[in-house]
């Protein structure tokens, strides 16, 4: 058997995640390239419990060795050599960071938008929270405006600690802009921010777990959320959003995370599009990248690093997925018991 299929079925066993023997391959390139192990995760894109194993099968091989950092051995260097394994160089556009948009002209929404999130409430851990950057929430705004999904559009934000309700009204563009969230302190917030600039965005609180109410149901042309990522959690925002749309060829923005879920668990979220006759129209790799969030120290992902020090990049980002509903598309309204909310073996930062 190859080292790397031996240490695949290693790591499978011991996390409960399917792991492939380019996951390991992966994981050994991304240690090529740094001895961070947030950087790790982030290049690797393999869930976090599936890296820390590796790491520590690794280690018990006598390949790495841990000293506030990941570090090569002698027979680590081998290793590579032997499986003439290739650092993975990301041929970015420098200009966009990869995001496929240019900003130029929105350079004053954005210099607006970083002024008033300033005072935002800070994440918190019951809500699964953790924030993009703000030229990520901007970014995304001006994505769903080049696809016209913004313009004169009924336009609804399920869940808002990015504060995506706020730059979608700054564009002015908007025909209405509602915004759900659980959590009273960013409601209010968005609400004084409307008040003050004049933006007019409809803010409730609600929790996602509850069927809509009448007046949210059928009602919107776009709806923006960033689901969790259990299969049932991403159900249920995305089955939410899609009751809120008008009909078919309406559209549905998401982030979807590798740190969080398998290439596995991806298909599965896409097989639960497909069933519902929904189509993915795009999909950008890093598209937001998530400000660091304060509890990081009471996390699953902090228990399983291999030594204790806190990120200091931006290392955890996600794909920015465009849905559009075809004919005979299925949404459901339906109330969502707890369950959808806790976290599975991929899942590490709650
Ligand atoms: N609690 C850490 C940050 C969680 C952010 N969730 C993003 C999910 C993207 N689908």
């Amino acid at each position: 058997m190859s080292i790397l299929k031996e240490i695949a079925r290693i790591v499978e066993e011991r996390s409960g995640i399917i792991t492939y023997e380019r996951s390991i391959y992966r994981i050994l390139q991304a240690i090529k390239m740094t001895n961070d192990i947030w950087e790790i995760v982030s290049i690797a894109e393999e869930p976090l419990p599936l890296v820390t194993e590796t790491i520590n099968v690794l280690k018990e091989r006598g390949f790495v060795k841990i000293n506030n950092g990941i570090y090569l051995t002698e027979n680590g260097k081998k290793l590579l050599q032997d499986l003439e394994v290739e650092d993975l160089i990301e041929y970015k556009c420098k200009t966009c960071n990869g995001k496929g948009i240019d900003l130029e002209q929105f350079k004053n929404l954005y210099e607006e938008f970083l002024e008033i999130q300033k005072n935002r409430p800070e994440p918190v851990r019951e809500y699964d929270q953790g924030y993009i950057t703000p030229i990520s929430t901007v970014a995304r705004v001006v994505f769903a405006t080049s696809r016209g999904d913004i313009k004169n559009k009924d336009v609804i934000i399920l869940g808002d600690d990015d504060l995506v309700s706020i730059a979608v009204a700054l564009t002015n563009l908007a025909k209405r802009v509602v915004v759900l969230d659980i959590d009273k302190r960013l409601i209010d917030f968005i609400k004084n921010v409307s008040n003050d600039y004049n933006l007019d965005i409809e803010a409730f609180v609600f929790d996602l777990r509850e069927p809509l109410p009448d007046e949210y149901v059928k009602n919107f042309d776009t709806f923006i959320t960033d689901p969790p990522e259990t299969l049932p959690g991403f159900k249920a925002f995305i089955s939410k959003g899609l009751v809120t749309l008008k009909g078919e060829r309406c559209a549905g923005y998401f982030g979807l995370t590798r740190v969080e879920s398998s290439l596995n668990k991806w298909l599965e979220f896409q097989k639960y599009l497909i069933e519902s006759n929904v189509v993915i129209t795009d999909i950008i790799k890093d598209f937001s990248e998530y400000v660091n969030w304060g509890f990081v120290e009471e996390t699953k992902a902090w228990k399983l690093i291999p030594y204790k020090k806190k990120p200091d990049t931006y290392w955890y980002k996600s794909y920015l997925f465009r849905i559009e509903t075809l004919r005979g598309y299925k949404a459901e309204n339906s109330r969502i018991s707890d369950e959808a909310f806790y976290q599975d073996v991929e899942g590490s930062c709650t």
